[in-house]
């Protein structure tokens, strides 16, 4: 059998380029590539000789790769997660056939440190969790001839180390083999795989326009065998088709035991098919080592043809016209699973990412999976990478040194994606102090003067690296990057934005960008960062900052929308981030969760991701948002003139990139609306007791989209003993107007001043729980996430009866003995001298049940009497038996 010759696509080549010689398939050599992800045995914390060969691992824990031994424990009540050594150890057999090769084993990611050892011998260590390594095996390798089986070991540490980037995040560091491990095996004449674990060749396009294209293509060829060989390399650029469309060869003369390197420049290609966000249009390089006739190694790299510039006062240019950068971050983890994703899991983030309508996604806050920058490339979408130094840095140099080494592993090992555009150094890195405490400002000057040269030697670094590119790092709102100089090194400056969700008002974005863009009107501005956070059972009519209510997410994205949009100078923008990810150590109404994502953690789109949607993706849609707040409670206060008794009258938002909407109830048409300048179109909806079936519709050329959301409404007169509905239960989460569904549906209402006939609290103040405090020991967390503090009293005008009364507190601070009151309910003192910390400790759930008889139309009245400190409550409920 005889492998095809190589022959041109455009006739008009076919004059001036001669088809290769045929290569005999029998003498060619081909490197074999195969993931050994099966098949290993685990051992959690150290163990001595764990790397022999008679080791006995039968009571090890089989697993598969990928692997983290953290996919549970960051998320449990057990303060911190384990941090520490963990072993592998695969009996790995071998091929007869592979005898003689050069043998390699590349692990895609082990975090953090991981020492490989063969047959009992050291093989390589590797520092740094998220770029991939490879360790020569050849001569550690045993073939016995009776079934060759060599004993693969692997010790990996996550525990925090001074030197090692990233030295504090706000996501869970998971420990293990994370990504896929490979055997990969070549002729003892190859292609370097020696170079920082990248592809040993490098493809750039100098100079490209629409009308030529110029490939450039450098590498470094290895010579394992022991005499020297003329080789000459054969660079072939293919188009999508598989057909030949550029080739050049190059002699490289190499010495026995040695590498040599080499360049090359292919013939122009004309009207080259440009590669962008809008038509990812692939080309291919092969290059072919041959040795006199015989092939001796053959890989491949991705092309694009695109070129691009930032311009500080008018934004980014893609293949030569203005082109809006409008994308998103993407952190690696996933619910359950932890760091360990299959490569389909991967690939299915960057199409939810693209079916979004995004055409860009920072890579925060580390070199991702290889499988995620092959998706970039195929379905368009622009990548911003970077290291994970992030907060603060060791001023020392074994840290640089350590950090150097991941710059250039991530660029080399990533040079060839047409989808990377920009290299990142760091993350916010003056929000921690150098003693790794987080602090206000920056007061030492002698670290920030350290960080400034740290910086630049960093961004110099990428710029040699890589001048096809431009350097970038994402900084916080703190005057300190502009006192220290440090804002004024990157070709990209990025900012992390979040007013209206920490701090302050939506309006501040613009306001802040504009002052940056005032002050630094010659740096390239890029909003890396910009989020608020939801949870899908909170809801609110009447949104509030910090109340992780879907509402006030869907309010922060609108405005934050509207004001990118009105400023075309801004670089690109990014939101934070595209899925919810894990934040060991952390509270807010998930625990241990980060819920900026427009995508919960396991990968369901909440109503945000429709907002991008709609104004995104042009493919056409109609969505009715609030789909979190299908159980939904209401009162006849909300009630329109002429709506009727047993209605409660709520506006329902619907986003859509039609030209207009009609939104039906139970098959009644409540009129038709153009969606806004953010596609939002809002109608007052008279939702009755029970099931209230929405429509949504509207055409495009002929055709109709429509969505349907079934809302079950449980009515409540503002009267609770009111006759016409009678009274049976009322949850209230107590310091929020917003609501809380809970797993049974039960609908704990906003908190409200007692009002005569209805419910509410008498004095204190409303407050949130400081968000780095988890609250424990409850699944419905958001309800003791916000409280009354100071509060006097809570009414509860029901009918008479008997009722079972539940009060619910979380203390969220004070020691044991600061905060102590009795309750008294209906006169009668039922919890006395109640002291939460004491008795259940800060920020753990303590729920107490009583028997209320209520009579004379007396309702429920609880006391909150203090002893010392100030009295508190977290929620409410009322069961009438
Ligand atoms: C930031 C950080 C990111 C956090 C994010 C947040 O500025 O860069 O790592 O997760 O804020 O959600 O607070």
């Amino acid at each position: 059998m005889m492998t095809l010759p190589f022959c041109w696509k455009h006739a008009r080549q076919l004059a001036w380029v001669a088809c290769i010689g045929l290569v005999p398939a029998s003498l060619a050599a081909q490197r074999t590539r195969e993931t050994i992800n099966s098949g290993w045995l685990y051992h959690e914390g150290g163990v001595n000789f764990a790397e022999s060969v008679n080791f006995p691992d039968d009571a090890w824990t089989p697993v598969s790769l990928p692997h983290t031994w953290n996919a549970g424990d960051p998320f449990d009540d057990v303060p911190s997660y384990r941090r520490g050594i963990g072993w592998y150890r695969k009996h790995l057999k071998l091929n007869d056939g592979l005898k003689g090769k050069r043998l390699f084993l590349t692990f895609e990611g082990a975090n953090q440190v991981a020492d490989v050892y063969v047959n009992g011998a050291f093989a390589g260590e590797h520092r740094g969790g998220y770029t991939a390594f490879t360790v020569d095996i050849t001569k550690l390798v045993r073939f016995d001839g009776k079934g060759n089986e060599n004993v693969i070991a692997v010790q990996v540490n996550n525990a925090h180390d001074p030197f090692i980037p990233p030295l504090s995040v706000g996501y869970a560091l998971y420990g293990g083999i994370y990504r896929d491990v490979w055997l990969i095996a070549t002729d003892s004449v190859h292609v370097s795989l020696a170079d920082h674990s990248g592809p040993g060749v490098y493809v750039s396009t100098p100079g490209v326009t629409s009308e030529r294209g110029t490939v450039a293509v450098r590498g470094t060829i290895a010579n394992d065998g022991s005499s020297a060989r003329q080789l000459r390399v054969v660079s072939t650029v293919l188009d999508a088709t598989g057909a030949a469309v550029a080739q050049g060869t190059t002699s490289v003369p190499v010495s026995g035991g040695s590498e040599s390197e080499w360049s090359q420049t292919l013939p122009v290609i004309r009207a080259p098919h440009l590669w962008s966000p809008d038509d990812p249009y692939l080309y291919t390089v092969r290059i072919d080592v041959f040795d006199g006739d015989v092939r001796r190694d053959q890989v491949t790299s991705p092309l694009g043809f695109r070129w691009y510039h930032f311009d500080p006062r008018q934004g980014f240019f893609l293949n030569g016209a203005k082109y809006t950068i409008h994308g998103t971050n993407r952190h690696q983890d996933y619910a359950g699973l932890g760091s360990a994703l299959s490569n389909d899991l991967h690939v299915r983030d960057m199409e939810l990412i693209k079916q979004m309508g995004a055409n860009f996604v920072r890579l925060a806050h580390y070199p991702q999976d290889p499988a995620v920058l092959e998706a970039a490339d195929r379905l368009g979408l622009l990548i911003w990478e970077e290291i994970p130094v992030v907060n603060y840095i060791t001023p020392k140099p074994q840290f640089t040194e350590n950090a150097e080494n991941m710059l250039q592993e991530m660029i080399r090992q990533h040079y060839n994606h047409p989808s990377v555009i920009m290299w990142g150094t760091m993350n916010e890195v003056f929000l921690w102090g150098p003693g790794g405490a987080r602090i206000r400002a920056q007061d030492d000057t002698a670290y920030m003067r350290q960080v400034r040269d740290y910086a630049a030697h960093m961004d110099s670094l990428a710029r040699r690296e890589d001048p096809t590119r431009v350097t970038t790092m994402a900084t916080h709102m703190s005057g300190d990057y502009e006192k220290s100089g440090v804002a004024y090194i990157s070709q990209v400056l990025g900012l992390n934005i979040y007013d209206g969700w920490y701090s302050g008002t939506f309006d501040g974005f613009g306001t802040q960008l504009d002052k940056h863009h005032a002050r630094m009107p010659d740096r390239v501005i890029f909003v890396s960062e910009y989020g608020a956070e939801d949870d899908y059972r909170v809801n609110s009519l009447e949104p509030e900052r910090f109340d992780f209510s879907g509402t006030w997410m869907r309010r922060y994205h609108e405005s934050y929308l509207r004001q990118m949009r009105s400023r075309p100078w801004l670089g690109g923008t990014a939101i934070w981030n595209e899925f919810d990810f894990s934040q060991p150590e952390t509270g807010g109404s998930i625990p241990y969760m980060n819920q900026k994502g427009m995508l919960t953690w396991d990968r369901k789109p909440k109503d945000v991701y429709f907002l991008y949607k709609a104004n995104w993706n042009p493919a056409p849609m109609v969505y009715i948002a609030s789909r979190g707040w299908t159980h939904r409670s209401g009162t006849d206060s909300t009630r329109k003139p002429g709506s009727g008794p047993g209605a409660s009258t709520q506006p329902v938002d619907v986003y859509s990139n039609l030209g207009s909407v009609e939104l039906f109830l139970n098959g009644r048409s409540l009129g038709s609306r153009k969606p806004d300048d953010v596609k939002r179109a809002t109608w007052e909806v008279p939702f009755t007791d029970g099931e209230n079936v929405l429509t949504a519709r509207g055409t495009r050329n002929g055709r109709t989209y429509d969505d349907r959301l079934v809302i079950h409404l449980t009515y409540r007169p503002s009267r609770l003993a009111d006759a016409s509905v009678p009274f049976h239960e009322l949850g209230v989460n107590v310091g929020s107007r917003a609501q809380v569904a809970d797993a049974a549906d039960l609908v704990w209402e906003g908190d409200q001043p007692y009002r005569a006939g209805g419910f509410g609290y008498t004095g204190g103040s409303a407050r949130m729980f400081n968000k780095d405090l988890a609250i424990t020991g409850h699944a419905l967390t958001p309800l003791f996430f916000t409280y009354r503090d100071g509060i006097e009293s809570y009414r509860l005008d029901v009918p008479d009866g008997t009722y079972d009364l539940e009060l619910l507190f979380a203390e969220p601070g004070a020691q044991p003995g600061e905060r102590v009151f009795d309750v008294v309910v209906n006169g009668q003192t039922m919890l006395s001298a109640l002291d939460l910390a004491a008795q259940h400790g800060v920020a753990r759930a303590a729920t107490y049940t009583m028997r209320v008889a209520v009579t004379n139309g007396q309702g429920i009245v609880v006391t909150f009497r203090p002893l010392k400190g100030e009295p508190i409550l977290n929620a409410i409920h009322v069961v009438k038996r």
